[in-house]
């Protein structure tokens, strides 16, 4: 019974169409990668107008949701599942705060980022929105259970 065949903890991440357009997601997917974290549901997906107002619907009487649907429905998103250990929290401090201005160097939106409505990445904030949104995204066809043997060294 290897340690890593566990089940672990599991996140969303979408880099949005400002990260795609600029050419930021293979190396935004490298970052999730040398972590330690395993890809277990990857694709490009244009966001219907219905899927970005379910994914935010949490935001659905402020002010920027109307613009923040337009942008996110704008271009292809690179939408992906990642596992491993403590995978919520620490995707969210790898990406860091919501404006980029606010965001120390070294996160993805420090790095990359001015613009808090262009912020380069979503991540999901708690083991709770993780299971809603994977569920919103990703069929249970599309999300792999494959066994990553290198792990064995990183836990
Ligand atoms: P985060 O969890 O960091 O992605 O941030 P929120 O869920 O608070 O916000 C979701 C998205 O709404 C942000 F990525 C960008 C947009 N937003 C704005 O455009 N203006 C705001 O004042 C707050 C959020």
């Amino acid at each position: 019974p290897s340690i890593w065949r566990a089940k672990v903890e599991r996140t969303f991440i979408a880099i949005k169409p400002d990260g795609v357009q600029r050419g930021l997601s293979g190396e935004i997917l490298q970052r999730f990668e040398r972590r330690g974290f395993k890809l277990v549901g990857l694709k490009l997906i244009k966001v219907s107008e219905e899927l970005a107002e379910k994914h935010y619907a949490e935001h659905r009487e402020r002010p920027f949701f109307k613009g923040l649907v337009e942008f996110i429905t704008s271009s292809p998103v690179v939408a992906a599942v990642i596992e491993g250990k403590g995978v919520v929290a620490t995707a969210r401090a790898m990406i860091g705060p919501t404006n980029p201005l606010n965001a120390p160097l070294g996160t993805i939106r420090g790095d990359y980022g001015i613009d808090i409505g262009r912020n380069i990445i979503h991540g999901s904030d708690s083991p709770e929105s993780a299971e809603r949104e994977i569920a919103l995204w990703f069929t249970p066809e599309e999300l792999l259970d494959w066994q990553a043997t290198i792990a064995g060294w990183i836990y």
